[in-house]
């Protein structure tokens, strides 16, 4: 991305009351600096959504991007296919995010068809897909909300269509899932988050972003009519999942 984009710094001053986490205009600025730094894996699979679509997108589809942040999975796909392949809707709570994504779509791939609008992608009525990412995203739904998305979700994707679910995972076992998280938090060290960073930003997305198993992926995924799903990444408690719509 040509964006200037600020070193994450939200978590390093100590905070009165931690706040909840939001993607407001502060988080917007460090946002490409933050996703790299927290979420493990995450440049490889934006580097994969490409070549996926290049395998499984029939041409001249939609896309579908939801919780689109800045752009990125649009980005990766207008990096690795022609303009006329497919047209990308990207959708985002945040208007500021939105914004910055449209911003970055008319810099970097003007040639191609991405359409960035404002919605809660629980409220939204989807048209028929090729492909749907739904990456880091559904993280932040309320779980009870997850099924009734999937499931419409489901619906608008065409026949032979994928979807695409990275996702922040949990461990049913206690001993795994503890090893998981030191792993992930020496990670974060390791790209340089304070401990005191760490902490702040745990304490403020607790009740924000609520992980699930990925046998629990696989089993909504399964209920709500995916014939096959299948884990394709992992990198400590972050994976990545592939669920087919049969052609
Ligand atoms: C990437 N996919 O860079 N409706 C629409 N958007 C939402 C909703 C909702 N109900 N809830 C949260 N969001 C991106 C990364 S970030 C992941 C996705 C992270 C949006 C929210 O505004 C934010 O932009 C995005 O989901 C999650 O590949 O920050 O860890």
């Amino acid at each position: 991305m040509s964006d200037a984009s600020y070193r994450d710094a939200i978590f390093s001053t100590p905070l009165d009351r931690v706040a909840q986490f939001s993607f407001d205009e502060t988080v917007v600025a460090c946002f490409p600096d933050m996703i790299r730094r927290s979420v493990p894996g995450y440049g490889q699979v934006l580097g994969m959504l490409g070549l996926i679509a290049s395998r499984h997108l029939r041409h001249g589809a939609r896309v579908y991007d939801l919780g689109c942040s800045l752009g990125a999975g649009g980005l990766a796909l207008a990096g690795a296919l022609p303009p006329d392949a497919f047209d990308y809707v990207g959708l985002d709570l945040s208007p500021a995010m939105a914004e910055r994504a449209r911003q970055t779509f008319a810099a970097e791939c003007p040639a191609h068809a991405m359409q960035v609008d404002v919605a809660d992608i629980r409220e939204v009525e989807y048209a028929s897909a090729g492909m749907i990412m739904l990456n880091f995203t559904l993280q932040f739904l309320p779980p009870e909300d997850r099924d009734a998305l999937l499931a419409r979700l489901y619906q608008a994707l065409e026949p032979g269509g994928v979807l695409v679910l990275s996702e922040k995972t949990v461990d049913a076992d206690e001993y795994d899932n503890a090893w998981r998280v030191e792993r992930y938090h020496d990670f974060k060290r390791a790209n340089g988050y304070s401990d005191m960073e760490i902490s702040q930003k745990r304490t403020a997305l607790e009740n924000v972003l609520v992980p699930d198993t990925l046998e629990a992926h696989h089993a909504r995924l399964a209920r709500v009519g995916f014939a096959r799903s299948m884990t394709w990444f992992q990198y400590l408690n972050f994976a990545s999942m592939i669920a087919f719509k049969e052609g």
